[in-house]
């Protein structure tokens, strides 16, 4: 089902024309909510094919790989409850899946042969993946977004346009006195384009880039003098960080990485970092023109400085003369997660050798790159995990892991105040080799008995991700621990619930998939030795499901 795309009238947009756009954008146009596809009866179903496409970016033509021959895809929206049928058919010639990042679901196949929120599983060219993903009823509503996230590829697929928004609703229930208040979907999405029309082989994160949302460029936005909205900004690009501004505004953060705060958070800029999040409400302001900014982000001495850059105009209209609407004073409770038993702590580390550009994370073993037959962290379901995330790089990086949320407690020892939870969080760098890691505390929440299996934390930069910084995690059932392999990739709870017969076929391929693959090479960060900047080499060898592929392999150990 397509939505309504709502619009104000307002006139005098053409006086803007004079803005220009130093990304080559010339046409002024009003920001567009991108197309959505919206659940019906509690199921969302819908197909996306990945294919060679040449789209439109800032007035350019750009060859690329799309979903759907559309450099931004669908705006998926469901309710809690509800479920995903999203059929990944692809097209192209070099394998892809999809990550639902964000979202408190199973890591697993299901023992239908569909596939959940599971980045292990891939498409082969030519071939194609059935997703279903149940969202529990009790989910937490807000904006997430999916991206493909397969290990080696996931920069280049991700800055090539493979991603976009999902939104569960219900984040304004608890404010009924501000239903129908303007929202608007900002997914930031940036992209570098070479002179041929084409992704550069080998992308520098801080090189030329051109800044869009919903895949426009410098679109208008427009508000009244006194208006409440709702601003719901996501950072759905490969690398880049956001710190934004609206000139002459105040941002009322009200959510963070789809997780409702227990408090309006006033910001004068918000720093989104890829992968990130933030809902916000704004209130137009004096009439007249202002701009949405991003600020200068320097991500540390061996990182990435991105420029500032203008991303919106916003125009404020006069006043409709209606009442103003207040912010609202109180938001529902959440759970401090400080107030419940740990189970355990751990300590996680950031790592990389800038002079091969590979990275790494040590979960405790050393510092090893991504290996998905390796288990790095195994995780007992039910608890309450305390993780501190070093970083001893003199670079910013992005922890985030999959399925579930964390409560930031501490930044470079500095407690922080509860006011909710999030799945992504800037690690400080190491100022210098003397000084210690830059460090965050996280309490982490395992009590979803639905995440029970295995899924990956990883710096969310992809090309850190793709150089090897990603780790393994399993959430393990201790009450099903005689459960051989196949079980844990299902879930003994899937296999009592499911509706359909047994197929041991099904499994065996499923497994075999699931095990195959040698996706890196392990070896520990050598600094200052090797060549400047050059990528980890991958191979793919993971096979799709549904095919008669390898035997089945016996059982790891971990
Ligand atoms: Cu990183």
């Amino acid at each position: 089902m397509i939505r309504r795309q709502k619009t104000l009238p307002f006139a005098g947009l053409c006086v803007l024309a004079a803005c220009s756009s130093d990304d080559g954008g010339e046409d002024i146009e009003r920001l567009r909510t991108p197309t959505e596809v919206v659940s019906q009866n509690g199921e969302l179903r819908t197909t996306f094919t990945v294919s060679d496409a040449t789209v439109q970016v800032a007035g350019r033509s750009f060859r690329t790989i799309a979903y759907n021959n559309t450099f931004m895809p669908p705006l998926l929206r469901v309710k809690p409850g509800d479920t995903i049928y999203l059929n990944l058919n692809n097209q192209t010639g070099e394998p892809t899946n999809e990550h639902y990042h964000g979202l408190n679901v199973s890591p697993r196949v299901n023992p239908d042969a569909t596939v959940s929120d599971n980045i292990l599983i891939q498409a082969e060219p030519g071939t194609q993946v059935n997703y279903k993903i149940e969202i529990p009823p009790w989910h937490r509503p807000g904006l997430y977004w999916y991206h493909a996230h397969l290990h080696g590829l996931a920069e280049h697929q991700v800055m090539g346009g493979l991603s976009g928004g999902l939104i569960v609703e219900g984040l304004l229930d608890p404010f009924p006195q501000l239903a129908g208040i303007e929202e608007r979907v900002l997914l930031l999405k940036d992209v570098q384009i070479t002179a041929q029309g084409t992704l550069p082989d080998d992308i520098d994160p801080g090189g030329d880039t051109h800044r869009t949302i919903n895949g426009q460029t410098l679109p208008t936005i427009e508000l009244r003098e006194h208006e409440l909205q709702l601003w719901r900004f996501a950072n759905i690009g490969a690398d880049m960080y956001y710190r934004l501004v609206f000139d002459g505004h105040t941002f009322y953060e009200l959510a963070r990485d789809g997780n409702p705060h227990t408090r309006l958070v006033e910001m004068k800029e918000i720093l989104l970092p890829p992968g990130a999040r933030s809902e916000v409400f704004v209130r137009g302001g004096a009439p007249g023109e202002y701009e949405l900014r991003t600020l200068d982000v320097d991500t540390g001495p061996v990182g990435d400085d991105y420029k500032a850059a203008k991303l919106a105009s916003v125009v404020v209209s006069p006043s409709s003369g209606r009442a103003e609407l207040p912010l609202p004073e109180e938001l529902p409770a959440m759970e401090d997660l400080r107030t419940l038993p740990l189970a355990r702590r751990r300590t996680i580390t950031f790592d990389e050798n800038t002079n091969n550009n590979t990275f790494f994370v040590d979960s405790g073993a050393g510092p090893l790159q991504f290996d998905p037959n390796r288990v790095d962290s195994t995780i007992p379901v039910g608890t309450i995990e305390e993780w501190t995330v070093n970083n001893a790089t003199a670079e910013f990086h992005v922890f985030h892991i999959h399925q579930t949320d964390f409560q930031v407690i501490e930044i470079n020892g500095k407690p922080q105040e509860f006011v909710g939870y999030q799945d992504s969080i800037n690690v400080p760098f190491q100022a210098t080799d003397s000084d210690p890691p830059g460090s965050v505390k996280l309490l982490i929440d395992f009590r979803n008995p639905d995440i029970v299996g295995k899924f990956v934390y990883h710096c969310h930069i992809l090309e850190h991700e793709d150089g090897g910084m990603m780790a393994i995690a399993e959430v393990v059932n201790p009450a099903g621990a005689e459960l051989d392999d196949l079980g844990t990739v299902f879930g003994r709870r899937d296999l009592r619930k499911s509706p359909i017969p047994f197929d041991r076929n099904l499994l065996t391929n499923t497994l075999s998939a699931f095990q195959a693959g040698t996706m890196c090479k392990t070896q520990p960060p050598a600094r200052n030795s090797g060549t400047p900047r050059t990528k980890a080499t991958t191979s793919f060898t993971v096979e799709r499901i549904g095919t008669q592929t390898a035997p089945p392999k016996g059982r790891r150990g971990n």
